[in-house]
């Protein structure tokens, strides 16, 4: 029987990619910021100079999907994250970005092979993505860890067609 894990150290082999959005960067940016703490904490080169880490921004999480796509299928990165925040108004965009963003982050996921994290946070309120992103805890923390150990995971299964 094999086992297959992620780990969460000694991942210095890792090439790792994030896109993140502009819009309310006021939460993206503090995502960005508590991912960049975890992954640095965790041995990942996040200073300027890294070879190990590159970010990518987009104008909103509508176009994530495909700078991720373009991202994944290089071939460069083991891992990508995504990080962006759909906070509910009073109109039916948030539907239209949300259901567009999950899906695309899925699809790029399944057709290149490449893991990618799905950090961006889905809100009612600005208060709401303001505890998630800082306030109470920080999810882009969380999202550094969930790469780290699905990224070391993918290295160590079998390999695919
Ligand atoms: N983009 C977001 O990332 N979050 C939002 O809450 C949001 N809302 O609510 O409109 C949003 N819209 C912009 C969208 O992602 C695209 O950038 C824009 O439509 C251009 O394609």
């Amino acid at each position: 029987m094999a086992i297959f894990e992620g780990r969460f150290s000694d991942v210095g082999e890792l090439r790792i990619a994030v896109v993140i959005a502009r819009f309310n960067d006021l939460i993206t940016g503090k995502l960005l910021a508590g991912c960049l703490d975890c992954l640095a904490r965790h041995g990942i080169d996040t200073t300027a100079q890294s070879g190990q880490l590159d970010v990518a921004w987009v104008p909103g999480s509508f176009e994530i999907p495909l700078v991720a796509q373009r991202l994944a299928s290089s071939g460069r990165y083991q891992v990508l994250i995504t990080l962006g925040a759909v906070i509910r108004g009073d109109t039916p965009h948030f539907d239209v970005v949300v259901a567009e963003v999950s899906k695309g982050v899925a699809a790029v996921a399944r057709d290149t092979g490449v893991p990618v994290i799905f950090g961006v946070l889905t809100t009612d309120t600005l208060q709401q993505a303001l505890e998630r992103a800082g306030i109470k805890s920080n999810l882009g923390w969380s999202y550094g860890l969930q790469a780290l150990e699905m990224g070391s995971l993918m290295a160590r299964l079998p390999a695919g067609d």
